[in-house]
């Protein structure tokens, strides 16, 4: 399969994440890349292509054009405002508080975020724009007849809502793809998110839409990272309502749980008839990462990948999460060498 990569991401490597009350290294490193890419070449799967010019007209479907805006802008004016750390909000327009238009770079900051943990560093644009691009040349592929690709994004998308960054995510990848596949004729696109976490931006852009199924297997919200979206109840709304499937877990989650959600996850889907599927592929699911609770072993994403192979549709793999940094590589390859062979 071809796999789409570029090493602009690794201009995105913020100095902290605030985590626990501390600034830590940041979990969303640029050395995953280095042990994904490291265990394709050990696996000899070499296809390497790199993504061409990002479509902006594209990302402005999914996307709040003053959001875009100021994520490409966002750095240059932090650094009028004399600061010089990284930037992180301090308010935000919380219920009880107005969300309005701001002109200073603080109030921007607070109205575009929904959490602390993700700071936008002075080539956070470069890495995220290059990442959605990414994700844009594996469409195109799909879209021209390939069987199914991999883009191999950086940093990860699916936390990012229509006007919201978070959850180390800036641009939506995989929806800004879905939205590529729906323009260039697919009827019908199918979102799988097996990330551990919900995939709340995803929801969010495709909420109120029948065209594309948004279905997430994740730590239940009353748990775990986003806490405040992907419970059970969440369905969509207006021609959106029935579009949107969550699969809430509890901590402690291991494959023959999430294997069965996967499983009813995958008869909506062939049910629904897409064209195309996409996979928002985080690996944060297994049971050594530092910052999640499932519980799937190495052999258990080979077993998952095969089972999406089954649905027998054109498919990109988006990279997402996963933090267990000395497994990451063989644990993301076991979902591709499980399709490939499923
Ligand atoms: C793409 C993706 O996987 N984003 C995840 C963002 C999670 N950020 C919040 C981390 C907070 C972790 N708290 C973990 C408690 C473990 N004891
Ligand atoms: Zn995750």
């Amino acid at each position: 399969m071809k796999i789409i990569y570029t090493d602009d991401h690794r201009s995105h490597f913020p100095q902290g994440e605030v985590y626990g009350g501390e600034l830590v290294t940041p979990f969303e490193r640029p050395s995953r890349m280095e042990y994904i890419l490291r265990e394709l070449k050990a696996r000899k799967m070499n296809d390497f292509m790199a993504p061409g010019k990002l479509n902006m007209a594209t990302v402005r479907k999914v996307h709040d054009k003053g959001f875009v805006e100021f994520l490409e802008n966002a750095w240059s004016d932090w650094q009028k405002a004399g600061y010089r750390g990284e930037i992180l909000p301090t308010m935000f327009p919380v219920p009880g508080l107005r969300k309005k238009p701001m002109r200073a770079i603080d109030g921007k900051v607070g109205y575009y975020a929904f959490g602390t943990e993700t700071m936008i560093t002075a080539g956070t644009w470069k890495a995220a724009s290059a990442s959605a691009a990414v994700a844009q040349k594996g469409q195109a592929l799909v879209s021209g007849g390939e069987r199914a690709a991999f883009a191999l994004c950086r940093p990860p998308g699916h936390h990012a809502h229509h006007d919201l960054y978070g959850g180390y995510c800036f641009l939506n990848n995989v929806a800004i793809a879905a939205q590529g596949f729906r323009d260039a004729g697919a009827s019908r696109v199918a979102i799988l998110d097996v990330d551990f976490h919900h995939g709340n931006g995803t929801q969010d852009i495709f909420y109120d839409r029948d065209d594309v199924l948004f279905c997430s297997l994740h730590g239940a919200p009353e748990d775990t990272f986003p806490y405040f979206l992907g419970f059970k109840d969440e369905t969509g709304r207006g021609k959106g309502e029935g579009f949107n499937v969550n699969y809430p877990m509890p901590p402690g989650t291991k494959y023959d749980v999430w294997g069965a959600a996967l499983e009813s996850a995958c008869r909506k889907i062939k049910a629904y008839k897409p064209d195309v599927l996409l996979v928002s592929l985080g690996v944060d699911t297994y049971k050594d990462d530092p910052i999640s609770s499932f519980k799937l072993t190495s052999p258990d994403f080979m077993t998952y990948g095969a089972r999406i192979a089954k649905l027998k549709l054109p498919t990109l793999f988006v990279m997402e999460g996963g933090y267990a940094i000395d497994a990451i590589g063989i644990n993301t390859v076991n979902v591709i060498e499980g399709f490939e062979n499923g």
